[in-house]
């Protein structure tokens, strides 16, 4: 499907990749499994092969998920709620000392609502939960998917999330997304509206986005929703969704490099994915992200604007297409 251009009935637009515009097209979001065989063979779960069976197994559950049908019921192992329970206990004193009031306030509130501390929280009662307080909504991803698929979605508000868990041998990090990262680290901020919109945003941006475009849309998205930073009360406090779900990250933060953001530079700035970041980027509020973000938006070519119509569910283009 991402292969295709949209074509025009007026001849004066240019194509651009295609893009979901409706809650129909998201069906094809994520439902291919890509096997991801570059996994390196020092990640733990390589040698686990016990481990790599159940998350396959998984895997085919989550990845047969389509938006608005229940999320899959995950019967979780006794050591999976264990892996839980331990990372669980160390980033909620952790989280306290570096995220900001806007995180933390949605976490209790989640935290009261679906009892995080005491067992791994099933999707179907995130989406639920999410739907009712800024309209996000889950789609359960077997795994890290293209960034045109990830980004494309947030455009709906639509959060792909996965459900399997971390290695038990590794609970402070992981390269890869897992449900740790996603309930810890994302779900509060999607619990956010302002939080909420952003996401939107990038993600709108992101439809029918040409392949340059769309990685420094990717880069932007790290640098902000997962491992954004901004003051609060003169303080530099994490708002990424990254930061919060890494006890390695939350011990890192407090004495790493900051640079104030700045989308028309660090769009092109390059980052890792296996260690902590060095530098977080910050804004003096979080509302200076959102509008930094839109003038960034601006000076990218797309031959259309579009925006999103919340009663009909549907991306709608300024110019017939
Ligand atoms: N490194 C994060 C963690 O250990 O929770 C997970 C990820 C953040 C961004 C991509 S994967
Ligand atoms: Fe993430």
């Amino acid at each position: 499907r991402y292969d295709q251009v949209l074509i025009n009935n007026d001849m004066s637009v240019p194509s651009v990749p295609w893009y979901p515009r409706t809650d129909e097209d998201l069906k094809t979001i994520g439902t291919i499994m890509e096997v991801n065989e570059e996994n390196n063979s020092d990640h733990p779960q390589f040698k686990d092969t016990e481990y790599r069976k159940r998350r396959e197994e998984i895997a085919k559950l989550s990845q047969a998920h389509l938006v608005g049908e229940p999320v899959p019921y995950i019967n979780y192992t006794e050591q999976e709620e264990q892996t839980w329970k331990k990372i669980y206990t160390i980033l909620r004193e952790k989280v306290n000392h570096v995220m900001s009031q806007r995180y933390l306030n949605n976490l209790v509130k989640i935290e009261n609502a679906l009892g995080f501390k005491y067992k791994i929280p099933q999707l179907r009662d995130i989406d639920a939960y999410l739907r009712a307080e800024t309209g996000f909504r889950i789609k359960a991803t077997h795994g890290i998917l293209s960034q045109r698929e990830f980004l494309n979605a947030l455009g709906h508000r639509v959060f792909c999330c996965t459900q399997y868990i971390r290695h038990h041998s590794t609970p402070e990090y992981t390269p890869e997304p897992d449900i740790v990262h996603e309930l810890v680290g994302h779900v509060p901020l999607f619990a956010d509206k302002e939080v909420a919109d952003l996401s939107q945003e990038i993600g709108i941006l992101s439809c029918g986005a040409k392949k340059q475009d769309l990685s420094r849309l990717g880069t932007l998205y790290w640098f902000t929703l997962e491992f954004g930073a901004y003051k609060e009360n003169g303080l530099i406090k994490g708002y990424g969704a990254g930061i919060a779900s890494s006890i390695g990250e939350c011990d890192h933060f407090p004495k790493a490099k900051y640079e104030k953001f700045d989308p028309f530079i660090h769009a092109d700035r390059s980052y890792p994915i296996q260690t902590v970041q060095p530098t977080y980027m910050y804004t003096e509020s979080f509302d200076e992200a959102m509008q930094s973000l839109i003038i960034f938006g601006k000076s990218l070519q797309k031959p259309f604007g579009l925006y999103y119509d919340f009663i009909d569910k549907e991306l709608k283009s300024t110019r017939r297409i």
